[in-house]
């Protein structure tokens, strides 16, 4: 473990990714934690055909071949937190009040060890005490049937659990009578799934590794994917060795976009870094929809000079809805305003219109949560699909439209049913095969379960997964909202700070991971997922779990499902939660495109799923692709005083999950209260590098304060900031979102700075 007292470091930011410190760094991070035997046998695991989907990210597996070493730095800090040799008992509970616990950091939490008892914490109580499962079941069914009407309660998830766990979990909790199921993609690629729905009829990605591999040009916009999704490099790496161009638009400059060293080749050993990005837009803060305005621009003025050569008249004709609006709109928007709201020059748009025109119009556009978490994101995602949709730049080979997962099995996660807004066919599928009624009403996403639970319209939260305290904004105001609660309730593998700021009484269900090999009464157990390119395949953990007493996800489910509706539905829960095999026929028969669903999972690599979009069908209100043509908008604050903070992720964290204190790319060590800003900027309001600061952040219902963030200068367009999810989510108003999503603003907080003397 790092010491949290050690003093900070900076060195000079990184220009490539990977090579050989990422090797050193995840030998060392595996061999400390999990341990030499049960470290190397994970990681042998790690991403095989036969072996366990990796917990870390969503970035698909190559289809036909894996390489012994199928994992990237990132994935083996997962691994090595959650195959862990240290354990969390009864006895830590009975040394550690919550007071106590509460004092420690997010990266202290982590550090203890996998959970192994269910435990529980009653009303005025200040620690933890062991509970049987039974009792734990028990007192949940109680509470849920006390409450008067099931919308009182609140189901969140978060993007690890299993297809085959989270169709169990929406199935029990529609018996229960509620579509209160917000996830963590409503913090996430909402926005994504909203624009992509509307636009081309799925809220999907329409390509495949193949496609990125044979792409004339990937634009990376509003991603790191570095540190957020390594395996992601050589793809890009392939890509480029094939004649291809990356282009990152990003306003800060990420080691991962500007080259890689391949750590699984000798000259990535030797540090041999192949240069990724060709062209770098360090734009604005949510400066993005000006661009892909800037380049539709681009486009009508070329085809206007070459008519006929620029724009695919034919693909707008048979599969389009809406360009006339568009273009009108795109004519409506001066190049003064695009130039300023993005601060890029057209001389720049007009260098990378080049490269998309100047062979076969082959361009993927990949983006995560510098897209996702705006006021305008849906609106910039759709801007984005309008560029793709003039050159017909989708469902075609190395063409196409990928947003970036993020957790490994978010995806599958909504295609199962998680979702609070759930279409009317599942709703029918459920009745069909279930024979109950489905209620119809839409549920709670997070925001709204927020704001339920402070509004005392809420009062169990029952969690599968995540952490959902420090992943929601607010943190203050979500506190105040989980203990208005009678009960709060985490499904988890490791501690955290939700466990901590409970309701009334408090939960902890400790579960198998998927490193853990899972039996059940009729044998070993796999689960599958799907990935960020819409592969199911299967992920079998073989590791020996940290404590007999864990359950399995689908287990404790069915648990809890027994005990409150047990009576009222025709369902063998037990059953189901004993062999998974029987879960995936039920899927199989409620979900299209899962025929002979455990056939064709168990063949190597899994399956595709069929993706409307990808073979031009539009499953849109007019049948066709929609172009969106909104004004072209920004986010702005009031005063040049004040800047806009974006929240993001280190290099050794996984969201809430803090593995290490270091961004080693980024040339920070031992710290993670760092505020990253605009050299000048910092001049200009008299700030010192490395001086502490207190931030406030300002909203319409007021002002939002944290403290102690030292102020580090670094490259970006001048009135932006940047510091870490989840240290600066106390920041961001629960009520700032995106339009139509719901999605917090995370990407854009107007504050301002004082130096704290
Ligand atoms: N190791 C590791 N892997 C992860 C995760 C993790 O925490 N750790 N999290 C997983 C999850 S759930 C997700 S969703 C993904 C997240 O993956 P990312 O979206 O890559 O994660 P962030 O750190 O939020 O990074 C956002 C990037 O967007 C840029 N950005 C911010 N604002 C803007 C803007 O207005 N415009 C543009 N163009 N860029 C902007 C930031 O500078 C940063 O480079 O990663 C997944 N994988
Ligand atoms: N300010 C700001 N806030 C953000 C973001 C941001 O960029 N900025 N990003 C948002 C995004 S993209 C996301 S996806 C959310 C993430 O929100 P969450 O998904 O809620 O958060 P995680 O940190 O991924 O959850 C970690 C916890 O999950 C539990 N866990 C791990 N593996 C398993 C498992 O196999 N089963 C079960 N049951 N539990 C497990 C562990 O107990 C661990 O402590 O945060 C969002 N919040
Ligand atoms: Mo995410």
């Amino acid at each position: 473990m790092q010491s949290e007292d050690a003093p900070m470091k900076r060195k000079a930011p990184k220009t490539w990714a990977a090579g050989r410190p990422a090797v050193i760094s995840s030998m060392k991070h595996v061999m400390s934690t999990a341990g030499p035997v049960r470290g190397t046998k994970a990681l042998l695991e790690l991403n095989q055909m036969d072996g366990f989907d990796c917990p870390s990210c969503a970035w698909p597996d190559p289809d036909d071949h894996r390489a012994i070493t199928e994992f990237c730095e990132n994935g083996a800090k997962a691994i090595a937190s959650e195959a862990t040799s240290k354990i969390i008992d009864e006895r830590f509970f009975r040394e550690h009040s919550i007071e106590q616990l509460l004092g420690h950091s997010d990266y202290w939490h982590d550090q203890q060890g996998r959970l192994t008892h269910p435990m529980i914490l009653e009303e005025g109580a200040t620690h933890y005490k062991a509970i049987s499962w039974e009792d734990a079941f028990q007192l949940i069914a109680k509470e849920l049937k006390a409450l008067p009407d099931p919308n009182q309660a609140v189901f969140y998830t978060s993007g690890r659990t299993s297809n085959e766990a989270a169709f169990l979990y929406q199935l029990f909790v529609r018996h229960y009578g509620t579509n209160n199921l917000p996830d963590c993609s409503n913090m996430c690629h909402e926005s994504s799934g909203s624009a992509l729905g509307a636009a081309i009829g799925i809220g999907k990605g329409t390509v495949s590794l193949h496609d990125l591999e044979q792409a004339d040009v990937i634009i990376c916009v509003g991603q790191n994917p570095g540190t957020n999704h390594p395996r992601m490099l050589s793809t890009l790496e392939a890509c480029v060795k094939n004649g291809g161009e990356v282009v990152a638009i990003n306003p800060l400059r990420e080691a991962g976009l500007m080259g890689f060293a391949h750590p699984q080749k000798v000259s990535g050993m030797f540090n041999h870094a192949t240069k990724l990005a060709t062209q770098y837009l360090q734009v604005k803060i949510n400066g993005d929809m000006a661009i892909f305005r800037g380049l539709a621009k681009i486009f009508f003025e070329r085809e206007e000079k070459n008519p006929g050569h620029i724009l695919d008249h034919t693909f707008i004709e048979q599969h389009t809805a809406g360009f006339f609006e568009y273009k009108e709109s795109c004519d409506a928007t001066s190049w003064e305003q695009i130039e300023d709201y993005s601060g890029i020059s057209r001389a720049e748009m007009e260098t990378l219109a080049d490269s998309i025109l100047h062979r076969d119009k082959k361009l993927v556009t990949c983006w995560a949560m510098g897209l996702t978490q705006h006021e305008n994101a849906v609106d910039t995602i759709r801007e984005v699909t309008n560029l793709h949709l003039l050159i017909g730049a989708i469902g075609r080979e190395g063409a196409g439209l990928c947003p970036v997962r993020g957790h490994s099995n978010v995806q599958g996660d909504r295609t199962m049913g998680i979702f609070e807004k759930l279409p009317e066919w599942f709703h029918q599928s459920l009745e069909k095969v279930f024979k109950f009624e489905s209620p119809r009403p839409h549920g709670f996403d997070v925001v709204e379960a927020i704001h339920a639970m402070h509004e005392e319209k809420a009062h169990v939260f029952f969690a599968m997964g995540g952490n959902f305290l420090q992943a929601a904004p607010d943190t203050n105001y979500t506190a105040e909202a989980l203990r208005k609660c009678r009960l709060t309730c985490h499904v988890a593998t490791k501690l955290n700070r939700s466990h901590l700021v409970t309701g009334k009484t408090g939960l902890i269900l400790p579960c198998l991971g998927r490193t853990d090999l899972d039996m059940q009464s009729s044998g070993p157990q796999f689960v599958t997922c799907e990935n960020s390119m819409g592969v199911v395949h299967m992920s079998t953990g073989r590791l020996t779990p940290p404590s007999t007493d864990l359950l399995s996800e689908p287990a404790i489910i069915a648990g809890i499902a027994e005990a409150t509706v047990g009576d009222t539905s025709i369902i063998n829960w037990s059953a189901l939660a004993s062999n998974y095999n029987l879960i995936r026929d039920f899927i199989e028969e409620v979900i299209p495109g899962f025929d002979n669903f455990n056939e064709r999972v168990r063949e190597p690599g899994g399956f595709y799923l069929h993706n409307s979009a990808k073979e031009r069908t539009w499953n849109t209100e007019t049948q066709k692709a929609n172009f969106n043509s909104a004004a072209l908008s920004i986010f702005q604050v009031k005063d040049s005083k004040r800047l806009i903070l974006q929240t993001l992720r280190s290099h050794d964290q996984y969201n809430t999950t803090i593995y290490g204190l270091d961004d080693r790319y980024r040339g920070i060590g031992n710290e993670r209260m760092i505020l990253f800003l605009n050299p000048e900027d910092m001049q200009e309001l008299g700030i010192k590098p490395a001086q502490k600061v207190r931030i406030t952040s300002h909203w319409k219902d007021g002002e939002r304060h944290a403290e102690g963030f030292y102020a580090i200068p670094y490259e970006m367009p001048r009135g932006a900031a940047a510091a870490y999810f989840p240290e600066a989510n106390v920041l961001v108003p629960a009520s700032s979102t995106a339009k139509i999503s719901n999605t917090p603003t995370s990407k854009a907080i107007e504050i301002t700075l004082e130096v704290m003397l």
